[in-house]
């Protein structure tokens, strides 16, 4: 292989590396009802611009003792919440909120009060993408 060959195998693989890794965070923010509260939220939106589906499988933070993916479900006429322990899938080309009403990352046994402004780390694992580690502002004015 000559070494223009390899620049263009190089430019290739460079080309075809964000379709492999489509998935963005954005929109992020985290509520607790109080600051004494023991349990929080997150919202987002994951928007996968890979060419193949994703799945978000696990989520993981330092700010609670658990933390999981949870949805909300209308049973004859009673909300609750439920853990999707098969995570959510992506479609590609799409976006899904985790939005007030539905899914959301639900943080059990905080380790410390939420405040205005401060940073919630968060890491999301994806079957695909892999990892994606983020920080969310707490915004209690949502
Ligand atoms: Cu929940």
């Amino acid at each position: 292989m000559t070494v223009k060959h390899l620049a263009a195998a190089l430019a290739a693989l460079l080309i075809a590396g964000p379709a492999m890794a489509g998935i963005a965070i954005s929109d992020a923010y985290a509520v607790a009802a109080t600051p004494m509260a023991k349990t929080g939220a997150v919202y987002l939106t994951i928007t996968n611009d890979g060419d193949t589906e994703d799945r978000l499988m696990q989520v993981a933070s330092t700010a609670a003792a658990r933390v999981e993916l949870h949805t909300h479900t209308n049973r004859d006429g009673m909300m609750a919440m439920e853990h999707l322990a098969e995570g959510r899938v992506i479609a590609p080309h799409a976006s899904h909120a985790l939005e007030r009403g539905g899914d959301h990352v639900m943080f059990m046994g905080l380790t410390g009060s939420w405040r205005q402004g401060d940073l919630i780390p968060l890491t999301l694992e994806f079957e695909d993408a892999g990892e994606i580690s983020i920080e969310v502002p707490v915004d209690l004015t949502r």
